[in-house]
């Protein structure tokens, strides 16, 4: 009898996170990948060296600290010494202002800076850097003016550490947002997002509202009303195993209240 394949094992026996070669000059695609970070220092050496394994020559990374008390904005530095400034930025911000500040200060100086697109990426593990020459791939392809890296189309999964709580208050939280906004994109609160640079100059980031987490419904919300296609590339979302969420209940109310706010300015 024929040996059934053996069931692949190890860090990529997801297919969720093999990486894809793209051809050479795709991979050169100016890029710039933007990452808020706040306390983070447990991760972003670990990430800034999955970034930058990537075969993507293109590709640089802009770090938007917020003066973490915990020291992660001098190791963003040493990784810029190590790197050059043309593969490692950093964007040292004076306090905590939230998620959405930092990535709207941050995507803003990356578009200046003349990256073609832009790539929204945590720094606590929770998104697969593998995936990123696919997301870009497919941007490049389709003409998208997002490509979302997301949980919840075919294929996409997430962390055995979630319990079927945080599961249900997930899909229930994208089910919320799309519903009142009237949108059929499967993973509208997700974080890891790639931006064609001309999108965002449409939706004007220094005019967007949410300070927090609602960034990204806000941001993609945006992109809709402005006629740009989103496509949704499927990923494996980690939890993160080092550091502490920043979620707090402030985030979470303006989370709630947003998508009502943005529903009634289009009405307008
Ligand atoms: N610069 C900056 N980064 C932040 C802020 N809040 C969260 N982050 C970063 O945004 C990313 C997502 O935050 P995280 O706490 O993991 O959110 P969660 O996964 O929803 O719990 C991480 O890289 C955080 O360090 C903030 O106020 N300023
Ligand atoms: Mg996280």
């Amino acid at each position: 009898m024929p040996s059934m394949p053996s069931k692949p094992s190890g860090p990529d026996a997801n297919p969720a996170s093999r990486a894809v070669a793209l051809p050479a000059d795709w991979a050169a695609t100016p890029l710039t990948v933007v990452m808020p970070t706040y306390n983070e220092a447990g991760n972003l050496p670990g990430m800034v060296r999955a970034l930058m394994a990537l075969d993507l020559p293109g590709l640089r990374l802009l770090v938007v600290d917020d003066s973490s008390p915990d020291g992660t904005g001098e190791i963003a530095d040493r990784h810029a010494r190590e790197f050059g400034p043309e593969r490692v930025g950093v964007l040292h911000r004076a306090g905590k202002e939230g998620l959405g500040r930092a990535y709207a200060a941050g995507m803003a100086q990356a578009v200046a800076d003349g990256a073609r697109y832009v790539l929204q990426m945590d720094a606590d593990g929770s998104h697969p850097a593998s995936k990123v020459p696919q997301m870009l791939g497919v941007a490049l392809a389709t003409g998208a003016g997002v490509t979302l890296g997301s949980r919840y189309v075919e294929g996409g999964t997430l962390s055995d550490a979630w319990g079927a709580h945080r599961r249900l208050l997930s899909r229930w939280a994208n089910a919320y947002a799309g519903t009142i906004l009237g949108t059929r994109v499967r993973d509208i609160t997700g974080g890891f997002n790639l931006w064609r640079e001309d999108a965002l100059r449409a939706i004007d980031l220094a005019s967007v509202d949410s300070a927090g987490y609602s960034f990204q419904v806000e941001m993609k919300y945006r992109a809709l009303r402005r006629g740009y296609g989103v496509m949704e590339v499927p990923i494996h979302f980690e939890d993160r195993t080092v550091g502490e969420s920043k979620m707090n209940l402030m985030v979470q109310l303006e989370s709630v209240a947003m998508p009502w706010k943005l529903r009634a300015r289009s009405r307008r």
